[in-house]
């Protein structure tokens, strides 16, 4: 394999493929003028990465959404009430993907612990495996036709049934892995085609096993690779485990019949030095992650070497290769035209990674002389960075150390809700949304302007008051009881406060694919963290003069802006987020300074970056914790201080979100249909809830009669003088139209439901 990547970006470096999808989707251009753009992209980056001089160019890594949507077509998993749509092909893989006017999509969720949505395959009982497609023998034979012998990618079988769930209507002890057998035959009749089209080299990607696994779990990876080891007709076998230490799963694969192992050096921590016990690894190929695959910053190449030195006895060969696939980093850091040339001296982006990884590659064969060049350029930049001044600011570090028990506590709860009730005398039941109203064209082209230097500051700051000053006297109009300005200046809740922090780093072009055609741009944070001026007073005390009902504050949390940058691989995790958290506090005391009596500081990513393995939950779950209530404690008790959490799923964090300490806590629960309330009651949770009483990510208006329904199951759990009534989610992606129908139904139903509680 010698050096290779395991995967690559595909949304395109100028985000062509996001402009086709878009522009098929509305219909603007048709099916063949998006496979040919589909096909430029894949054609460019395999001649890019076989002319950078990879050894093993990846195949099979382009999509139109997401690979593991890809997976469940490849083998024949769509859902019936999808195939009897009676669309073609294509037309069923998007309405999956987002659902058609009839139909919702399948569900989207977070790809391990990153910023990547995949969309979740149902698999029953029922669920017959098929070779249903054949793009990844068709896509081999596209590159080979131009060139560039590839090796074909696959989500693994283990790991594409782990992230399933049980088809509605399975019975109870039925799990997705139940169904593996067949799933199996599917995989090899594909791999005895890849064979016979003459592909020599297939990556099976597992990074389910970088996550704790059962016994039985281990057992059917096992089952999994002996099985397609033992196909008469095959190509080679590379299973990459990614995110993290594979654990007791690397064993499994050291002792199956597979030619290759890829694991994760970066994330992956105690990796190395278990290898020495790992028995069988002595005929087989490692393939080490070195670079690092999520993360921009340049590879310390010295070290990397002396990593690979320690390797070369443990396995027959060792190649070189990024940690995990190259989609969570942007294109190419030389498009940077903004970046500061000191910082962007230490940054690498997929295309400059697959250079390192080349160079890796050149070193191990040829020896350090014959890249002495590059090693060198790479050292210089890594000890640059290690010394720089801008990396250090001494004043954050000694209010840190400073930092004492008072500054992550408040008073007691009882105490601040009267001190609150006083101060807010909100009636019961108090409506609010959670802070974002659409963005309007006008908006969007406003920003635009002002960053293309169309407008001056004056202008786009009279736009942004207009919009604010309509978004205000709609929220009075309708009749809610907390208002919010609406969030017309930002971009992006967490670039958006990057840009005003020194200690980041903002792109121009630094795409990064968030889900189908959905990409952000993380910004990058390279040195500790300030807050040079106040960010946000300025717009939420103009909405708070406009009205007399409270306005709220809205701020993003620390533990969400490091889960959506790029973060600082130089000190640990929990010392960046406290440094976030000081420069978040001082915002949440100036709103307050301000008059702003409602704060919520949004913490949507606190699940997300939960640590794949158990054993590591306490710690993260501390510091989390912790910056969040450095953030928002140093408030008075009259003060509110809110959180809004995305995603249903809080088993593993339910306890965090009590130690939040938060006043009130907005969740989705409206298609839980509330169940999430008993689960907080379980865990003794006694704050303010708003559980959402509908769904935004549909542009379905809800009825008054249906909001009323789920207010009063709310009220089953949840006593009257604690429960909110808001949106499951930011208003940001809706128009104005559904969105005023919306609330007015909710804020009907709020008065319907009142008198019934006095
Ligand atoms: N910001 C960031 N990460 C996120 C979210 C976010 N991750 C989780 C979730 N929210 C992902 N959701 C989205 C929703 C919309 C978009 C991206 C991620 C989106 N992006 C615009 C696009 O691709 O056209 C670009 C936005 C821009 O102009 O900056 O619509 O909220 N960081
Ligand atoms: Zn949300």
């Amino acid at each position: 394999i010698g050096s290779t990547v395991l995967g690559y970006p595909r949304i395109g470096p100028n985000r062509e493929l996001k402009r086709a999808l878009e522009s098929y989707w509305s219909s603007r251009t048709g099916e063949a003028e998006l496979r040919a753009v589909a096909r430029e992209l894949r054609l460019d980056s395999w001649r890019a990465l076989r002319d950078a001089g990879l050894d093993s160019v990846p195949g099979n890594t382009f999509s139109f959404y997401d690979q593991v949507l890809d997976t469940a077509v490849t083998f024949g998993a769509v859902p019936p009430r999808y195939a009897e749509l009676g669309l073609g092909p294509l037309d069923t893989y998007f309405a999956m993907a987002r659902g058609v006017e009839s139909m919702p999509p399948l569900e989207m969720t977070k790809w391990f612990d990153t910023n990547y949505h995949y969309l979740v395959p149902e698999i029953g009982p029922d669920t017959r495996f098929s070779l249903a497609d054949r793009t990844p023998v068709e896509q081999y034979r596209e590159a080979a036709e131009a060139g560039v012998t590839t090796r074909p990618v696959l989500v693994g079988p283990l790991t594409f049934l782990l992230l399933s769930k049980p088809a509605a209507g399975a019975p109870e002890a039925f799990r997705p892995l139940d169904k593996l057998a067949g799933l199996l035959d599917a995989y090899a009749e594909l791999l005895g085609e890849l064979y016979r089209a003459g592909v020599e080299w297939v990556q099976l990607d597992e990074p389910a096993f970088a996550a704790d696994r059962s016994q039985p779990e281990l057992d059917a990876l096992r089952e999994a690779y002996q099985r397609l080891g033992a196909l008469g007709e095959r190509p080679n076998l590379l299973v990459a485990g990614y995110f993290g230490d594979l654990g007791a799963a690397l064993q499994v694969l050291a002792s199956s019949p597979v030619e290759a192992i890829g694991v994760d050096l970066v994330a992956g921590t105690s990796t190395v030095d278990s290898l020495s016990s790992v028995r069988g690894l002595q005929d087989k190929t490692l393939v080490a992650g070195l670079v690092d695959g999520r993360n921009v910053w340049r590879t310390d190449l010295d070290k990397a070497l002396a990593t690979a030195a320690t390797l070369l006895g443990s396995a027959s060969e060792v190649a070189v290769s990024t940690s995990c696939s190259l989609l969570h980093v942007p294109y190419d850091v030389e498009a940077e035209e903004n970046l500061d040339p000191q910082v962007k001296s230490w940054l690498a982006f997929a295309e400059q990674k697959v250079r390192e990884v080349v160079v890796l590659g050149r070193a191990l064969q040829a020896g350090r002389d014959a890249v002495a060049e590059e090693l060198a350029a790479a050292r210089a930049a890594v000890a640059d960075r290690a010394q720089a001044d801008r990396v250090r600011n001494n004043r954050v570090r000694a209010r840190l150390q400073a930092m004492r028990p008072e500054y992550t506590t408040r008073s007691d709860y009882e105490n601040r809700r009267a001190a609150q009730q006083k101060s807010l005398r909100l009636p019961p039941l108090p409506t609010t949304t959670i802070g974002s109203f659409p963005q309007t064209t006008d908006v969007r082209k406003a920003r635009a302007a002002l960053r293309a230097g169309r407008i001056d500051q004056a202008t786009y700051r009279q736009r942004m008051r207009e919009e604010i000053e309509r978004v205000i006297h709609l929220q009075e109009e309708l009749g809610l009881d907390v208002l919010v300005h609406g969030e017309p200046e930002r971009n992006d809740m967490v670039q958006y406060f990057a840009e005003y922090l020194d200690g980041f780093a903002s792109t121009d072009n630094g795409w990064v694919q968030s889900y189908g055609s959905r990409c952000v741009r993380p910004p990058i944070l390279f040195g500790d963290v300030s807050r040079p001026k106040p960010i946000t007073i300025e717009w939420a005390s103009y909405a708070q003069r406009l009205t007399e009902k409270p306005v709220k504050g809205m701020l993003t949390g620390p533990v969400t802006i490091l889960a959506w940058s790029f973060v600082r691989d130089d000190q640990p995790l929990a010392d960046t987020a406290k440094q976030v958290a000081l420069a978040i506090r001082d915002e949440v005391n100036d709103l307050e300074a301000a008059g702003i009596r409602v704060i919520q500081v949004d913490e949507p990513a606190l699940r997300e970056l939960l640590p794949l393995r158990a054993a590591q939950h306490e710690a993260y779950l501390d510091w989390a914790v912790t910056s969040f209530r450095l953030a928002t404690c140093g408030v008075a008790e009259s003060t509110q201080v809110h959180t809004h959490l995305c995603y249903s799923e809080f088993g593993d964090v339910i306890n965090a979100i009590v130690a939040l300490d938060a006043d009130v806590t907005s969740i989705e629960a409206a298609r839980s249909r509330m169940e999430v309330l008993d689960d907080l009651n379980s865990v003794g949770f006694g704050r303010g809830v708003g559980p959402g009483v509908y769904d935004i990510h549909s542009p379905r208006v809800p009825e008054v009669a249906e909001v009323a329904d789920l207010l009063r199951a709310a009220l089953a759990a949840v006593p009257a003088d604690r429960l909110w009534v808001n949106p499951d989610c930011g208003l940001k992606t809706r128009g104005y139209v559904e969105v005023e129908a919306a609330l007015k139904n909710m804020v009907g139903a709020t008065a319907e439901v009142r008198p019934s509680l006095r």
